[in-house]
């Protein structure tokens, strides 16, 4: 059994005191958390993965012609080495490939799954938050870079912490950069509810996952019947949200504080923003950048963004 977890105490207690109980959504990917949103990806419901991919694979050869040879690859967010794979197998020559990740297991993964699959690249993991403004290696200075970040993990920010990450990427991948952003597009809310709140209950699983993980890393007794899953589409916002419902007035204990729920009271854990093509160019345009190509599924679910600096 782990020891208490002060990070994952503190970040919790900051959410749940407040009027509108929040829990940061990070706390969602413990090891079983990982592994829960792995099943989600897998769903018939949750389209945006495979579709993700379907468009990786399918502008292939027009990635060749858009994006420079000898390039350094910056991912932020790397978890798996499956999207880098398709990039970096349609770039000229690439020289160096950064992947960004709190996750050091996995990082190391994705290191030695790319390495061995492409000789003459140089892999430098770098383990943080990259929220966080990060370094990048001194080695890849010089090397045109390419920003890349799939998954449209861009939806968890807020539109002011979407601009403000935007910006930072651009600071640090520095003159005539690029930037491939995925992102889930704005849609009928029938079809994002289904997608958050899948018929075989995966996704509830992973909400309510993160009690448990408070119950062990930060001694709460959440008792998990007492809680349900909710996913919510909040249209003014153009996101979906998803909670914790509390099913009855009860008192929780964590971190030596009582926090207590009345019935229909929720913890809201998670936004997942669905942006509109015009949304998108405003945000990554008030950061500096400009999308100079976007490419969907025929369905138009989901978009991948490539961005420029510059004129
Ligand atoms: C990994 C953040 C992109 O928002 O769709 C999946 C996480 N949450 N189902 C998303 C998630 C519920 C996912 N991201």
């Amino acid at each position: 059994m782990p020891a208490l977890n002060a990070d994952v105490v503190g970040d919790a207690l900051m959410g749940l005191l407040q009027p509108r109980k929040t829990l940061p959504p990070k706390l969602l990917y413990d090891e079983a958390g990982c592994r829960l949103f792995e099943s989600i990806t897998q769903l018939s419901e949750y389209y945006l993965t495979r579709t993700e991919l379907a468009i990786l694979r399918d502008i292939g050869p027009t990635l060749r012609t858009a994006l420079p040879a000898r390039a350094c690859l910056v991912e932020y967010g790397a978890s798996s080495s499956v999207k880098a794979d398709l990039v970096l197998r349609h770039l000229d020559q690439p020289c160096a490939y950064v992947p960004i990740d709190i996750a050091p297991d996995a990082l190391s993964t994705v290191q030695t799954e790319i390495g061995a699959a492409y000789s003459g690249l140089a892999v430098t993991p770098i383990c943080a938050d990259f929220l966080r403004p990060v370094e990048l290696p001194a080695s890849t200075r010089g090397l045109p870079r390419i920003g890349f970040f799939p998954g449209s993990t861009i939806g968890n920010l807020e539109p002011s912490a979407a601009t403000r990450f935007l910006q930072m990427a651009r600071h640090s991948l520095e003159r005539e950069a690029l930037f491939l952003v995925g992102v889930d597009l704005r849609k009928d809310a029938g079809r994002l509810l289904a997608a958050y709140d899948d018929a075989q209950g995966v996704t509830a699983a992973f909400n309510l996952n993160l009690l448990t993980r408070l119950n062990r890393e930060a001694s709460a007794d959440f008792q998990l019947d007492r809680f349900a899953h909710r996913a919510v589409w909040n249209d003014a916002e153009s996101r979906i949200e998803m909670h914790l419902i509390s099913l009855v007035d009860q008192n929780v204990r964590i971190g030596g504080q009582h926090i207590s729920f009345a019935a229909g009271e929720t913890i809201h854990t998670e936004n997942s923003y669905k942006h509109a093509p015009g949304a998108f160019d405003r945000i990554a345009g008030i950061a500096g950048w400009r999308v100079v190509h976007r490419w969907t599924d025929p369905d138009r679910l989901f978009a991948m963004n490539l961005l420029a600096t510059g004129p």
